[in-house]
């Protein structure tokens, strides 16, 4: 029987990834975003496997809305919670408000009230919900805290829900990578092509295609068997030791 997964966030990196290796896989795809440019080119890709949606993740209404989709989109066996970004790294005072709320509200509120929404059809179909932290979330760095707290939100989250979910046969998994060439440097860096090139020059980043391809090993797991937490680096990225002020 075919599947439907949701994806939020589809319009770049992991999840437009995820939505052209889920729809190789025979998956319906629901996809969203809100470059509807994006979106138009991703269907003329995938035709009817995808059902394109411009949506904000800040827009809680639109958000719930996913929880009304006419069948066979209905059917969702796997929900995405792949949307979110991150404020530039600049100290906290000198961060723009506006830039700070949009994050929290997209990786925080957004991501709950989705999930929240989606929950009862999950059960029904005793789904999957893969949820994207990061290891922001595991270590924290200079100008992290808003977006390290926003993925620790989505670890403990993740690992909290999973005990509400006991006996439905729901699996949750938080992944938290390291650093992957996507679009993530230049939002955070407010287009900033350049710094992103030299962030990930010369180390070999992670892919978009590296998660598409942990997402659907993680989908095709057998039910009895949930990954909690999925950390993942690439090679040359480690880390640092502690920061010591001397007085
Ligand atoms: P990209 O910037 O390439 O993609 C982000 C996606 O999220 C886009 O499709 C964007 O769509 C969507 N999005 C962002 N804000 C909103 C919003 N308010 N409403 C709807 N959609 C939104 O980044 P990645 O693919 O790298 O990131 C995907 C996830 O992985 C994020 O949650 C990120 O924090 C996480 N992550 C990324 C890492 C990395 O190194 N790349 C490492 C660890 C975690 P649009 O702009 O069209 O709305
Ligand atoms: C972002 C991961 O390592 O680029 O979520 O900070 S990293």
């Amino acid at each position: 029987m075919t599947k439907t997964i949701l994806i939020t966030g589809a319009t770049s990196g992991f999840g437009r990834a995820a939505a052209r290796r889920f729809a190789k896989e025979g998956w319906r795809v629901v996809g969203t975003g809100r470059r509807a440019e994006r979106l138009r080119e991703l269907q003329e890709e995938l035709d009817d496997a995808l059902l394109p949606l411009e949506i904000d993740m800040r827009d809680l209404e639109a958000v719930e809305s996913l929880a009304k989709l006419s069948a066979p989109w209905s059917e969702i066996d796997l929900l995405l919670n792949n949307a979110g970004g991150a404020p530039p790294t600049s100290s906290l005072p000198e961060t723009d408000w506006a830039r700070l709320q949009e994050v929290i509200d997209t990786n925080v509120v957004g991501l709950v009230a989705l999930t929240r929404a989606l929950l009862p059809k999950l059960i029904e179909r005793k789904g999957q919900i893969i949820n994207l932290s990061s290891v922001a979330a595991n270590y924290p760095y200079k100008g992290g805290a808003v977006y390290a707290g926003t993925k620790a939100f989505v670890r403990q989250f993740s690992l909290d829900l999973r005990c509400d979910l006991a006996g439905t046969g729901v699996r949750v998994t938080s992944v938290e990578p390291g650093m992957a060439e996507t679009e993530f440097t230049v939002v955070r860096t407010g287009g900033n092509q350049a710094a992103s090139d030299a962030l990930y020059a010369n180390m070999n980043p992670m892919t978009a295609e590296d998660h598409a391809d942990l997402f659907c090993w993680l989908a095709n797991l057998p039910p009895h068997l949930n990954i909690n937490t999925i950390e993942l680096m690439p090679v040359n990225q480690s880390w640092a030791g502690f920061a010591v002020n001397r007085e």
